[in-house]
């Protein structure tokens, strides 16, 4: 994720903290529809992939609407359920202010849809991806207690290598994570449920592995920032991930400064291997950089 540095400043139309007003009613007809396609398209995959959590928190905050939601209406669901709010922002905006938000349970959602020609892949989030892949999870207690303990050890991250390690424990959960269930892996990471193709090929292809969630084998693990990840790492339940951060990263963050970090790809003895992936989509397409 290639976040804006930490010395950048908003854009004149948004305040300090880079919120902007979501000027719902300037959305374009196209571009309702362009929402409505989107998760039509998702709505034929997921049942049976995302996990319980999302298809709930999808129908309790009445996300099947034609077009592009109004932040405001679900807002009033939102934070009636889990205290959260979401506030419109006009893209990636820096780390500490993104920490800032999630502490104070707000979520930072862009207001910008993308274009036709990114119909199928967008890097930068877009409201599809913030509001249709992040937002339902918000619904489940746990999770959202979790995404507010990211953002407060996110402010706590004193120095670049603590938010390298706290990137990837947001790109490997938040962003792609797995996590079991009775009848096989379930997707809860909003990267993948925004993404048809990344939302089978997650669950049925047999080129990545899946790992069991381990906190610091997620961040000595670097990540493809676009395309297909090459391991996806699962949770057993979302206090998993509560527990994880709620202890005192200092010590971890000493640890990551002699520990290796691993290639995305990897899989070490010590891991609980669910799926030892054959990579073979990852080396036909292995072009770009990992972080
Ligand atoms: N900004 N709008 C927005 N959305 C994100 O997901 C986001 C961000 N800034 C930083 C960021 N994510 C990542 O670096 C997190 O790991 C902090
Ligand atoms: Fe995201």
């Amino acid at each position: 994720m290639n976040t804006k540095d930490r010395d950048s400043i908003p854009p004149p139309h948004a305040a300090a903290d880079w919120t902007i007003d979501q000027n719902w009613a300037a959305y374009r007809e196209e571009e309702h529809q362009r929402w409505t396609r989107l998760h039509e398209r998702q709505m034929e995959i997921l049942p049976g992939r995302a996990c319980e959590a999302f298809l709930e928190g999808l129908s309790v905050l009445d996300l099947h609407g034609e077009g592009i939601p109004e932040f405001k209406t679900l807002n009033r669901q939102l934070e009636a359920i889990s205290g959260w709010t979401i506030v419109a922002v006009p893209g990636l905006i820096p780390d500490i202010v993104f920490f800032e938000h999630l502490a104070n349970r707000r979520f930072p959602a862009g207001n910008f849809i993308r274009s036709e020609a990114e119909f199928d892949y967008i890097e930068a989030p877009d409201v599809f991806h913030d509001i249709f892949g992040h937002v339902p999870m918000l619904t489940n207690r746990v999770f959202a207690d979790y995404m507010q303990a990211y953002g407060q050890g996110g402010l706590r991250a004193q120095n670049l290598n603590s938010l390298d390690a706290l990137a990837r424990l947001y790109w490997y959960t938040v962003e792609f994570g797995l996590i079991a269930s009775a009848n096989g892996p379930r997707i809860y990471g909003a990267g993948i449920l925004s993404s048809p193709a990344e939302s089978c090929f997650c669950l049925e292809s047999r080129s990545p592995n899946r790992i069991g969630f381990d906190l610091m084998r997620v961040m000595q693990t670097r990540y493809r920032i676009d395309d297909f990840q090459e391991t996806y790492f699962e949770i057993q339940d979302f206090n998993d991930l509560f527990e994880a951060t709620s202890q005192d990263f200092a010590p971890l963050y000493k640890a990551l400064e002699i520990a290796p970090d691993y290639p995305p790809g990897q899989t070490l003895a010590r891991d609980r291997l669910i799926q030892v992936g054959d990579q073979t989509y990852a080396n036909k397409t292995r072009l770009t950089l990992t972080h």
